[in-house]
Formats: structure tokens, C-alpha cells, sequence
């Protein structure tokens, strides 16, 4: 890290103590950017540095709401408005019981330089809640959000935040959050959330977006060794959102899927993940891989150890932060691996990004790989505000057009700064120029 680079990191981690994730997105950007404050000086004398280091904005609120049981029940609610030098703040919230403000900064920082590189016009932010969602009845989910959002409501609008889902905050809760929304404010003012129902000015492809994103990434990622994924063996983390899409671009795109997971356990299929039943099972049942398990003979449920000491071509992992350590990355080098698109954000440890880097995996990362979903959020923030409604194809077509934008812009930048194929440097680099230059043009505000 340059001398310079290396103090404003140690003020951050003097500043943001008990913030380990917030750290750790953090020196990943910050490691890229020796390259770039040699090349271009005017960075460190704007200050990008300095205020990316900090956020400009961090809402913290009390969410009380009363459970089925009559009890009151109090959550925090956060809303981290991180950078708005490109556009207005968007970025989604999460609903889980790990979510802390220094979660909920990372997840705000990475948001930053993915929609950057979206070309977009979009701003970083997150937002979300301790929240629980897992064995709520519906009318508590309900209220839940109902409250959240009679404190949220204020800090967003069409130009100012836009939030949309992350873990645990589906369709349903999008939702329940307009709908309160709306009764607060009187308006029908459709760009203030995206992942809408598609009746009430949700795009079509958001739902799948983030996940066959990833995988169009991915498919670039293999072009460029001279792969397909034709055949290949494809392991993918999480059943939620992410994961599900993912599975459906792999099988149309001629790839086997041989697992998912969820924080119970993982599935093996032998015969392939059945989308239609694991689709039953997680989106209609809400239920847990254990069901899936029982309901296909050719299935079985792993409890013990990782879905990453299964043998795979390609990785993908869709469900947490941190969730693929070190000594999986090593398991999976050694049984063949060739790629990994990370469709959640930041789900590989620094020791595990090291291990592939080192052994020549091709690695993409969250910022880059899983960007089709904020991607198709403004694509639907594009439909809101001209009040029209593109069709599936149309907006696919836009989404795989990103995405390949995206995976093209990561190499040739990489290129340029000294690091061939490095994805990681390419897509810091890429995504920081960008903010970089407003934040330059627009003073020091
Ligand atoms: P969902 O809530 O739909 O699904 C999350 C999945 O990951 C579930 O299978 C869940 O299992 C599993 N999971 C979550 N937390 C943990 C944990 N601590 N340990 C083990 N498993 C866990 O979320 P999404 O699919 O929307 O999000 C997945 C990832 O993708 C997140 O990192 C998110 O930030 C990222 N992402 C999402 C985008 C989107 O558009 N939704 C866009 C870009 C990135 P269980 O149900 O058992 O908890
Ligand atoms: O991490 C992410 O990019 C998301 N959860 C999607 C954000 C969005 O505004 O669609």
C-alpha cells in the first residue's frame, strides 16, 4: 500500500473499531489503488481517499413492533447513505439477525464502486435491520417492515435513496415496505424502491438478475480460457434469491448443478438440482434444504463440513460474507477448479482470494460479478420514470450487455494498470476512476 494510503487505513481502523468487515472491504479497495495515486496525484490532493473513508451519511433507528404473542419487540434499523457523487444513494437492505453497522458499512462501501461500474448513474448506500425474518408469521413481517418504514421513509425518495432486497428482504417485503411508504407520503411514487411487484412498477428480470448475471459473467470468464460451461461442474452456495437464478442461467446455459446450501446444510443431487422443487421448497414453502432432500431420491442432505469440499469446475458462491475460507479454496484448487464468480458480496475470505490468485483461478469479484442486480434496479428506476414497461427479453438483453460491459472494462483495466486478468484490480480501479473523477469535479463536499 502507498505511505499515504497506508495512514488514512489506519485512521479507519482506529475509527471503526469492532467493524471487521467494514475493515476487510476496505484494504481490499485500498490495496489496488497503488497504481492509480502514482498516475493520477489529483486524487490525494481532492481528498478522494479521505472521504470515501467515510460515510457521508449513517442513519441509525429504534424499529418497535408488536409480535402474534402481543410482545413488544425492538430491532435496530440502519440506513448507511454512503456516496453520492454519481447519483442518487441505491443499494438494498437486509433483514438478519448477523446485521450490525459495521456490516451494513461494508456492504454500503462495495455498493459504491459495483455501481460505478454499472455506468448507471447510481450512488452507494445500504440499509437493513437485525430483524429475524426466519419463523415470523406474515403479519409480523408485516408489521415489522410497516414500522421500519414509518422511520426509513423520511431519508428516501426517487432522487434521493432508493433501497431495494439483500438477505431476507424478497418481494414480499419490497412489498409491504411500498405500501407504507405510499400511505405515509400520498404519493405514488414508484421509483423510491426497486424489486417491485411486477404489477405495480417492478421490471421484469430483477428477480433474476443478480444471479444470472453472475453467471454471464462467469460464462465470460470461461470464454476467455476457452471453456464453456457446457458439462461443467458447477457448485453453488445459499438457496435464496442469488442461488436459485444462478442454478436456472447454468442450466440453460448446458452446466450441471450438483449443489446448494442453505445455513442448515447443503444438498447433493446426482441428478442435478431440481429448480422447480428447490424453487417450491425456498420461495412458495420458505422451507429448508432438509425437505428438498426428502422429496428426490437422487438427493441427499449434508449436514457436517462444506458444500466447497465437493469437487467443481466452477464456484459460485451466493449466500454470505466470508463464507469460503482459505483451506476450501485449497480443497477446490486441488480438485480441478477453474473459475469463481462471487454472486454475493464479499463471500470469499482474503485468504481464500489469495489461494486463487496464486493458483491461477480465474476469480471474479462480487463488486464486478454480482452488479446485474443493482444493474436492473436502474433499469427499473429507467422504466419508473418514464412510466413504461420493457419486456423479459428486452431488459435481459440490457442486463447481459452490462455484464459483459462490466467483465471487459475489469480486464482492460486491470491491463492498463500492470495487472493482466487480475479482476480484482481491474474492477477497483475501474469503479473508483469513476467516482473519483465527480467526487474531484464537485469540490470538496
Ligand atoms: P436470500 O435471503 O434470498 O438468500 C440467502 C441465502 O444465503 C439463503 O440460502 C441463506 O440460508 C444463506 N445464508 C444467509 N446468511 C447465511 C449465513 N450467515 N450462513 C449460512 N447461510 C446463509 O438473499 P440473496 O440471495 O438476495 O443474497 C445472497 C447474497 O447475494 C448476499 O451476500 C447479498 O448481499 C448478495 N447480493 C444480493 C443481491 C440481490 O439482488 N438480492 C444483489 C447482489 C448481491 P438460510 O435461508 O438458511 O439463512
Ligand atoms: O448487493 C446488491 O447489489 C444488492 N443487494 C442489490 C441492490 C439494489 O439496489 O438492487
Amino acid at each position: 500500500m502507498h505511505r499515504h494510503v497506508e495512514e488514512i487505513f489506519a485512521l479507519v481502523t482506529r475509527r471503526n473499531p469492532g467493524e471487521p468487515e467494514f475493515l476487510q472491504a476496505v484494504e481490499e479497495v485500498f490495496g489496488s489503488l497503488d497504481p492509480v495515486v502514482e498516475r493520477h496525484p489529483w486524487i490525494f490532493t481532492s481528498g478522494v481517499i479521505e472521504r470515501l473513508a467515510e460515510p457521508e451519511r449513517q442513519i441509525l433507528f429504534r424499529v418497535p413492533w408488536v409480535d402474534d404473542s402481543g410482545t413488544v419487540q425492538v430491532n435496530r434499523g440502519f440506513r448507511v447513505e454512503y456516496n453520492s457523487a454519481l447519483g442518487p444513494y441505491k443499494g438494498g437492505l437486509r433483514f438478519h439477525p448477523s446485521v450490525n453497522l459495521g456490516i451494513i458499512k461494508f456492504l454500503g462501501f462495495e455498493q459504491i464502486f459495483k455501481n460505478s461500474l454499472t455506468g448507471l448513474g447510481i450512488g452507494g448506500g445500504k440499509g437493513g435491520s437485525d430483524f429475524d425474518p426466519r419463523g415470523r408469521s406474515e403479519g409480523e413481517v408485516m408489521r415489522f417492515c410497516q414500522s421500519f418504514m414509518t422511520e426509513l421513509y423520511r431519508h428516501i425518495g426517487p432522487s434521493t435513496d432508493v433501497p431495494a432486497g439483500d438477505i431476507g428482504v424478497g418481494g414480499r417485503e419490497i412489498g409491504f415496505l411500498f405500501g407504507q411508504y405510499r400511505r405515509i407520503v400520498g404519493r405514488h411514487e414508484t421509483g423510491v424502491l426497486t424489486g417491485k411487484g411486477l404489477d405495480w412498477g417492478g421490471s421484469l428480470a430483477r428477480k433474476e438478475a443478480t444471479g444470472y448475471g453472475a453467471v454471464f459473467f462467469a460464462r465470460e470468464q470461461l470464454r476467455r480460457l476457452g471453456l464453456t460451461f457446457e458439462g461443467r461442474r458447477v457448485t453453488i452456495s445459499g438457496s435464496g434469491n442469488v442461488a436459485i437464478y444462478a442454478a436456472e442461467k447454468v442450466f440453460q446455459l448446458g452446466g450441471f448443478v450438483q449443489a446448494v446450501s442453505d445455513s442448515s446444510g447443503y444438498v447433493v443431487d446426482d441428478d442435478g438440482i431440481d429448480l422447480a422443487l428447490l424453487r417450491q421448497v425456498k420461495e412458495v414453502e420458505r422451507g429448508r434444504l432438509a425437505s428438498y432432500a426428502s422429496r428426490r431420491a437422487s438427493a441427499r442432505l449434508v449436514t457436517g463440513g462444506s458444500i466447497w469440499d465437493l469437487p467443481a469446475s466452477v464456484a459460485l458462491p451466493c449466500a454470505t460474507q466470508n463464507e469460503l475460507s482459505g483451506s476450501a479454496a485449497a480443497s477446490l484448487i486441488g480438485s480441478g477448479l477453474r473459475v469463481v464468480a462471487e454472486g454475493a458480496n464479499m463471500p470469499c475470505t482474503p485468504e481464500a482470494v489469495a489461494a486463487f490468485l496464486e493458483a491461477g483461478v480465474s476469480f471474479a469479484p462480487g463488486k464486478a460479478a454480482n452488479a446485474g442486480g443493482v444493474a436492473t434496479s436502474a433499469l427499473e428506476m429507467q422504466q419508473n420514470a418514464s412510466r413504461s414497461c420493457w419486456t423479459f427479453a428486452q431488459t435481459e438483453a440490457r442486463l447481459e450487455e452490462i455484464m459483459v460491459g462490466i467483465h471487459d472494462q475489469c480486464l482492460a483495466t486491470a491491463e492498463e494498470y500492470g495487472s493482466p486478468g487480475n479482476y480484482i484490480v481491474g474492477a477497483n480501479i475501474a469503479g473508483l476512476l469513476k467516482v473519483a473523477r465527480a467526487m474531484a469535479e464537485q469540490g470538496i463536499v
